[in-house]
């Protein structure tokens, strides 16, 4: 389809459910690799409820269509394709009804499946954790939130050390969901981890995706965590649940990695605060002042950045936990050895 039939299409049938979840997404009011997977596949669901679809040809294209303006939103994060995939494959049926039925109750799964793989990865990262352990975290990850809360049930007293996480400060969220779950909290800036490195037993942090070779990709800032950890001989938890695992890898792909707006870093008046008399400097006049060149000041915001294996002592699921190196073997296990792009048909994966 050209893209310009596909627009037209996207305008029409869609339903506007599907583009305001897309717009939270990528303005990251809905963030966080499970919570995205989750909001997108309750999006398909929404427009297979809502679809005025009269034909299989036209549900399915639409449903296609919505996938693709989901999946177009944030690129790092493999739960939400691995989340569309799912969905889109478990669209049966020969009639619009049961095509929408079979919609509807497979994305009601996915979101069971979700949590209860949150909950059972809980358990198992919570083993790792005793009691009295000091755990320090970077961004906010339900996945990891989910071992220290298992840890609580368990009845073991955890403490956090939490980065606060430039620019988007998601550790203000872990923080508050640490407290309420009752967990005493220390926040820290980024730049003071190494300092409080010392103090903890444990790095505990999330993942968007995992790598065949077990490179594990998060927030930005983790694998310099990771490596200042291995320096002072504090192990590295990845919470990971096997939606996290990003299947291209096993082909050669790489992951991208998201860059975002520069007001995330670095607001207009900031940016004139340090352009000031640049352009007077770099024209040697005295006169009036010219514009300020942007050319002149670069501002880069990587979202993610990628841990090497090496850096990482387990990767938790709630298939057990899995030395990095060897996480290629569930992936195979769960994905086969290919897959295509969500909304092209393929071999159905035994489970998410
Ligand atoms: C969030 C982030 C989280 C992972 C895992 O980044 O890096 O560690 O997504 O989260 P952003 P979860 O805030 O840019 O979305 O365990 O909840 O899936």
């Amino acid at each position: 389809m050209a893209m310009s039939e596909e627009s037209a299409f996207d305008d029409d049938r869609i339903d506007p459910h599907v583009h305001a979840v897309a717009t939270q997404i990528a303005s990251m009011e809905i963030r966080g690799a499970a919570t995205i997977a989750g909001a997108a596949a309750g999006a398909l669901a929404e427009q297979a409820e809502r679809s005025t679809a009269t034909t299989k040809a036209a549900f399915l294209a639409e449903q296609r269509a919505a996938a693709r303006i989901l999946y177009e939103t944030r690129p790092t994060a493999v739960s939400l394709p691995n989340a569309l995939r799912y969905i889109l494959r478990g669209t049966t049926g020969e009639t619009v009804s049961q095509l929408r039925s079979t919609t509807v109750s497979r994305a009601t799964s996915f979101s069971k499946q979700l949590a209860s793989a949150q909950e059972t990865l809980g358990r198992v990262g919570s083993n790792r954790l005793r009691d009295g352990d000091r755990v320090m975290t970077h961004c906010h990850s339900t996945d990891a939130l989910a071992c220290l809360e298992a840890a609580v049930a368990d009845g073991k007293e955890v403490k956090a050390v939490v980065k606060e996480t430039r620019p988007r400060k998601q550790g203000h969220i872990t923080a508050r969901q640490l407290r309420e779950a009752g967990i005493p909290v220390t926040l820290i800036v980024d730049n003071a981890a190494r300092r409080y490195l010392d103090t903890v037993d444990h790095v505990l942090v999330g993942a968007d995706s995992i790598a065949a070779d077990g490179s594990v990709i998060n927030k930005i800032g983790t694998s310099g965590l990771a490596v200042i950890a291995r320096e002072r001989g504090v192990p590295v938890t990845v919470a990971a649940q096997t939606i996290k695992l990003h299947p291209d890898t096993m082909t050669g792909h790489t992951v991208e990695i998201e860059s975002r707006a520069e007001a995330e870093v670095l607001s207009a008046a900031e940016r004139a605060d340090i352009e000031e008399g640049t352009s007077d400097r770099e024209t040697g006049s005295e006169s009036q002042p010219e514009a300020p060149t942007p050319a002149g000041l670069t501002v880069e915001n990587p979202a993610f950045d990628v841990t090497p294996p090496r850096y990482v002592d387990a990767i938790v699921t709630e298939r057990g936990q899995f030395p990095p190196e060897s996480i290629v073997i569930l992936m195979r296990e769960l994905f086969g050895e290919t897959t295509g792009e969500p909304w092209e048909p393929d071999t159905e994966p035994e489970t998410i």
